[in-house]
């Protein structure tokens, strides 16, 4: 008989989840231009709305990140030699398979560590490696990869993952301190591979955003459900038309909700009732697109270098493969 190893553990304590929460809704609501954090797009049926994004025809970030992945993890791993695998913003967990795979062929496999803010698919993903890699221990962590990366602890034998271009939907100025504070969870011969998604024609990156069957028009509007299941809030999601479009200025897709209407809205647990004139505006994410030059640019200082550059043959996207910038031999 084998048991399936895996643990959970959150970040914090529900109470103070929901005060951060309304507090971090009553600032990005009341300033201007309003915004809300995309963190909070994913209650279960943000997540579950994202992977049907991941299947769509127009949003070839996915697919292409995977098949790059398959194509290089076993080079990922030879060079590491990670025992310990950490995934950031793990979703269901599904491309962190390939480098655990590559792990245990090459006879290193001890542990992998997943985060995410999702508690049920974090839940649900851990369970379904533990029970697919026999041995191997599974924690989760339930918590915010830019607030709570301090669960993770010293590294050593690790090797860090963040895929999908997660790291786009924050904004570019707080990428180096977040890369900072990675490095600090890494040991001199650990490492952190990042999925970037690459600066490419506008009509690609906008239709990935605005696809024919409108599941990411869902997607954007399902904030709007989880402001009204959380805070009590009164959105009618419907008086919400979804925007996305190419910022070439800041090379990001900017995701919007449109009021199609004057309307009014609550949000007791935020202590807010706004007024929405028709045609305003709430940013609710930006996905920045690299290439390698604006990506390595924020390097300098974090502690972190580039030591490999893959990318697909179409130049899509890109899995920037960083080391611990003294051990590859940089200057921070
Ligand atoms: N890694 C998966 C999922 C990417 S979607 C993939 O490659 O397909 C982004 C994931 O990050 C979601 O699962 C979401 O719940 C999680 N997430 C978003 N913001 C987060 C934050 N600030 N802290 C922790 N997890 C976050
Ligand atoms: C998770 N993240 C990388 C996705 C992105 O492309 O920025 C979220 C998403 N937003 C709209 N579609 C998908």
């Amino acid at each position: 008989m084998s048991f399936a190893l895996y643990q959970i553990e959150s970040a914090r304590a529900d109470g103070d989840q929901a005060a951060r929460m309304a507090a971090e809704v009553r600032a990005g609501l009341t300033a201007r231009p309003r915004s809300l954090p995309s963190k909070y797009f994913y209650d279960d049926r943000g997540s579950r709305l994202f992977e049907d994004i991941t299947r769509l025809p127009e949003y070839y970030l996915t697919r292409t990140e995977e098949r790059l992945l398959a194509g290089i993890a076993a080079d990922v791993v030879a060079r590491v030699r990670p025992t310990e695998l950490v995934e950031l913003g793990s979703g269901a967990g599904r491309k962190v398979r390939l480098l655990l795979a590559a792990m245990a062929r090459a006879g290193l496999l001890e542990r992998c560590v997943l985060m995410d803010i999702n508690a049920s698919f974090l839940s649900n993903a851990s369970q379904a490696l533990a029970a697919d890699f026999p041995g191997l221990k599974v924690h989760g962590l339930v918590g915010d990869f830019v607030d709570d990366l301090g669960l993770l602890g010293p590294g050593g034998g690790r090797l860090a993952a963040f895929f999908a271009s997660t790291i786009g939907n924050l904004h570019p100025a707080e990428v180096p301190a977040f890369l900072a504070r990675v490095a600090e969870h890494l040991a001199p011969a650990d490492a952190f591979l990042v999925g970037v998604d690459l600066v490419k024609d506008v009509a690609s990156l906008e239709a990935a955003y605005n696809d024919a069957a409108g599941v990411t028009a869902e997607f954007n509007r399902n904030i709007l459900r989880v402001m009204n299941d959380r805070l009590g809030a009164d959105f009618d999601p419907e008086a919400f038309e979804h925007v996305a479009f190419y910022d070439p200025a800041h090379a990001w897709i900017e995701m919007r909700l449109r009021s199609r209407k004057l309307q009014r809205v609550r949000i007791p647990a935020a202590r807010l009732d706004l007024a929405f004139e028709a045609g305003e505006e709430i940013r609710t994410e930006i996905s920045c697109k690299y290439t390698r030059e604006s990506f390595a640019a924020l390097l300098p200082g974090t502690g972190l270098a580039l030591d490999r550059w893959y990318t697909d043959p179409e130049n899509l996207f890109a899995l920037a493969l960083l080391g611990r910038a003294s051990a590859t031999g940089l200057q921070r």
